[in-house]
């Protein structure tokens, strides 16, 4: 395939509830879509997951749009493409940047599973029907407040319940839940609010019978998560330090986690969240696939890698009415019963909406 035109929107989205991590709020979703068109006229799409801070890693909405205009769409535009894998080599020598790369892989995979007539899942060699999920729940204003959130998740099928939490925020928090609901399948995450210094704190979270324990320590660290990980007895997942193959390998080796959460933004794309993921199947390393809040484009291609054999955990690919008054794709994602089918049809599945897609947009541009 060759790409002859590429169009970025800039979209807001108004959120159902607000989001809150260890470091701030979101109350809207700001993200890229990316339409990419090859010379047949099939359109793949993509969507960024930086957020517009960079709180989570250090990408933000405005360098996933320097890094596209200015590298990535230049460098992709008008050559010729054979499979998606070779999007990778194209960008090699653009250092980092995953989330803006991801996002314009997306669309070459989306290319190519249409192009080849199966749907995305296939493509990636997903084998599952239907994917169980799980759902991230933000810090709440009172421990109460948050019991009611967990419950109606609950009520809702979820298969398990993520809950974040910080400093201040943490054992006595856990212990109210595990009180209530002693057999929830609950695990936390600290999007890296600790130190080494707080060891004792993540000694006491061991009583409670978490499934594990999402990026405590700093968001580049394996080295002090793998001391921890010899001084606490509950799986260290983790998030932000895994941003490639490399990474972890390196994790795995050190003994840094016993399970990792693979985001396709964060480690750059669909091929090497594949390869991450085959190399944690080798190593016996569970994973699950984490969620940034996405809007419909980027929840489509969760689901489809999700549907690989060894996310052998429920993710945080909640469905869309979780999140949005209206996704951007038809139909939205459907959870029943904590399980969303994956899509058999040709591409990710989902139609795009473009009403809704143009009465979000903020600004538009063409390259071709
Ligand atoms: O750390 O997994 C995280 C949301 C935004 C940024 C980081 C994280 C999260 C979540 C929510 O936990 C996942 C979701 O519902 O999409
Ligand atoms: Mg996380």
């Amino acid at each position: 395939m060759k790409i002859e035109k590429m169009t970025l929107r800039h979209i807001k989205m108004p959120m159902k509830a607000p989001f809150t991590t260890s470091f701030g709020t979101i109350d809207e979703k700001e993200l890229l879509l990316i339409e990419a068109q090859d010379e047949s006229g099939i359109t793949g799409w993509g969507e960024t997951v930086a957020f517009v801070a960079p709180w989570y890693t250090e990408e933000t909405l405005k360098t996933t749009w320097h890094m596209l205009k200015d590298f990535l769409i230049p460098l992709l535009l008008h050559k010729e493409v054979g499979h998606p894998d070779e999007v990778t080599t194209l960008f090699a020598p653009i250092r980092r940047n995953c989330m803006a790369k991801a996002s314009i892989e997306g669309t070459i995979w989306d290319i190519y599973s249409q192009q080849t007539k199966q749907s995305l899942a296939r493509a990636l060699g997903g084998q599952k029907q239907r994917i169980e999920v799980g759902v991230s729940v933000g810090i709440q204003a009172s421990t109460a407040q948050l019991i009611e959130v967990i419950k109606s998740h609950m009520e809702k099928g979820y298969k398990r319940v993520k809950v974040k939490i910080k400093p201040g925020y943490d054992v006595e928090v856990v212990r109210t839940i595990r009180a209530e609901l002693p057999d929830l399948p609950l695990m936390v995450d600290a999007n890296s609010a600790y130190t080494l210094d707080d060891i004792a704190i993540l000694q006491q979270l061991d009583d409670y019978n978490l499934l594990m324990i999402e990026q405590p320590l700093a968001t580049d660290d394996i080295v002090d998560h793998a001391t921890l990980q010899k001084n606490i007895k509950t799986p260290i997942c983790l998030d932000e330090s895994i941003t490639s193959f490399e990474d972890a390998r390196k994790a795995i080796e050190l003994g840094s986690c016993g399970v990792i959460n693979i985001k396709i933004g964060r480690v750059g794309g669909l091929t090497e969240a594949k390869r991450i993921h085959d190399l944690c199947k080798e190593n016996q390393i569970p994973v699950w696939c984490g969620g940034m809040l996405e809007a419909g484009i980027g929840r489509a291609h969760n689901i489809a890698l999700t549907s690989l054999s060894h996310f052998m955990l429920p993710g945080d690919t909640a469905g869309s009415s979780h999140y949005w008054y209206e996704d951007i794709i038809n139909p939205e994602v459907i959870v029943k019963n904590g399980y969303i089918d994956v899509p058999q049809e040709i591409g990710i599945g989902y139609t795009i909406n473009r009403a809704v897609i143009d009465k979000l947009t903020i600004s538009k541009e063409v390259y071709q």
